[in-house]
């Protein structure tokens, strides 16, 4: 599609969405249009690296991740608002300008204060807690409270803006399925690195078991699972079709805050659903000529488990760049290569072709998977 098009739609979108706002709601928008608007001139675009190109379809989905130190500054500077008239909220569910928060048992839609529709992508995200108040009998939320973690990434639409994904996450579970349409290691290796930068536990979930019927698909499978075995990260093979590792899921999910990051079509939902006793989330079978999914799921929500903590639906991700990461850093995000970076010649050394590099003589070696190794590269050319 041209750009010409692209705008038409954009403004066709747009002025729909005008339509169903009522006259303040408008008013706001038009304010934080023009706050951004004179940001967007005031600021230089941030610096970015895009998706690795194993990734599949646009591969149009940075992701940046939030520093652990960085995550103990609050969202946005709090508001002079008096505390006194604030109730505190949790964000289930977020479209544009509003909010659906969880108070005192009850869920109700909230719309968002100029300041934080400003920033919106970056300033509030599912997961985060809030304090919103009653203005002529809407709820309005005014501040978002500091995060305990945040995992985020650019908007795919304005990569130069950032984009919360969610927010105070205990436990990451990256699902991947075995078949239909098939692990993607490049894929896991991202997310391993973002949620190592953002303090957040990950749970490798491989899905769709049930489709691993011979003896050699088994096999692959487990090879291209042998780098990830000599992790710590956690690897849980599951299918909801026959049941196998859905009560491990659910132990490992219960009483925390988790979120479930993939592929479209992986059976994110699906596996909601099974440890979810209220299921009810919508799934939908991939496409047939590719076994891609079909983005059933539109928007990240949160639900309490009735044993306790909740769960994080998401969006199928097409890709997951990385953003804000320096080339020097990354191999400490790789434990399995890092071992070795300390036969390397040169402290600095990136290990991709300096000379005496330890982690290149461990991959040659077959000490450290050459997979792994080609990832780490892969993900270095592209920063
Ligand atoms: N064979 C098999 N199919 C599964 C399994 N889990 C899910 N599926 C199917 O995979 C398809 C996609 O499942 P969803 O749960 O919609 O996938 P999703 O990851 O939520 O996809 P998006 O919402 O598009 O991101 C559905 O047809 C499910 O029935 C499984 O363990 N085995
Ligand atoms: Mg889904
Ligand atoms: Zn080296």
């Amino acid at each position: 599609m041209d750009e010409k098009k692209k705008a038409a739609m954009l403004k066709r979108f747009l002025r729909g969405q005008e339509k169903a706002l009522d006259y303040e709601e408008q008013k706001e928008r038009k304010q934080s249009a023009r706050i951004r608007k004179s940001e967007r001139r005031a600021k230089p675009p941030r610096r970015r690296n895009w998706a690795d190109a194993e990734d599949d379809e646009a591969a149009q989905e940075p992701q940046k991740n939030i520093r652990n130190q960085e995550l103990g500054k609050p969202a946005r500077t709090p508001k002079a608002a008096s505390s006194e008239n604030l109730t505190e909220a949790l964000v289930v569910g977020l479209s544009s300008g509003r909010a659906v928060i969880a108070a005192e048992g009850q869920q109700i839609s909230a719309r968002l204060s100029t300041e934080i529709i400003i920033k919106q992508q970056s300033s509030i995200a599912v997961g985060d807690r809030v304090l919103f108040d009653l203005v002529g009998g809407q709820a309005r939320i005014q501040q978002v409270l500091q995060r305990q973690t945040c995992i985020s990434r650019p908007d795919p639409a304005s990569p130069s803006r950032e984009r919360a994904l969610v927010a105070n996450i205990d436990l990451a579970v990256i699902v991947t399925a075995a078949k239909e349409p098939g692990v993607r290691p490049g894929l896991i290796d991202r997310f391993l690195i973002a949620l190592d930068r953002s303090g957040v536990e990950a749970l490798i979930c491989i899905n769709k078991l049930d489709l691993v019927q011979t003896a050699e698909e088994s096999q692959a499978l487990e090879e291209l699972l042998f780098p990830y075995r000599a992790l710590s990260t956690k690897i849980l093979l599951c299918s909801v079709h026959n049941g196998q590792g859905i009560s491990e899921l659910s132990s490992l999910t219960s009483g925390r805050t988790s979120v479930f990051l993939g592929h479209s079509g992986v059976g994110k939902s699906s596996l909601l659903n099974a440890i979810d006793p209220r299921g009810g989330r919508k799934t939908n079978h991939g496409r047939a000529f590719d076994g891609k999914g079909r983005h059933t799921t539109s928007s990240s929500s949160l639900r309490p488990l009735p044993g306790g903590g909740s769960i994080i639906d998401t969006p199928g991700l097409r890709s997951f760049g990385l953003w804000d990461i320096e080339a020097g850093d990354l191999w400490q995000h790789f434990p399995d290569l890092a071992a070795h970076a300390r036969q390397c010649r040169f402290s600095n050394c990136l290990h991709s072709s300096e000379p005496d590099c330890g982690v290149r003589q461990a991959a040659n070696s077959g000490a450290l998977a050459q997979a792994r190794y080609a990832s780490y590269l892969r993900i270095l050319q592209s920063l």
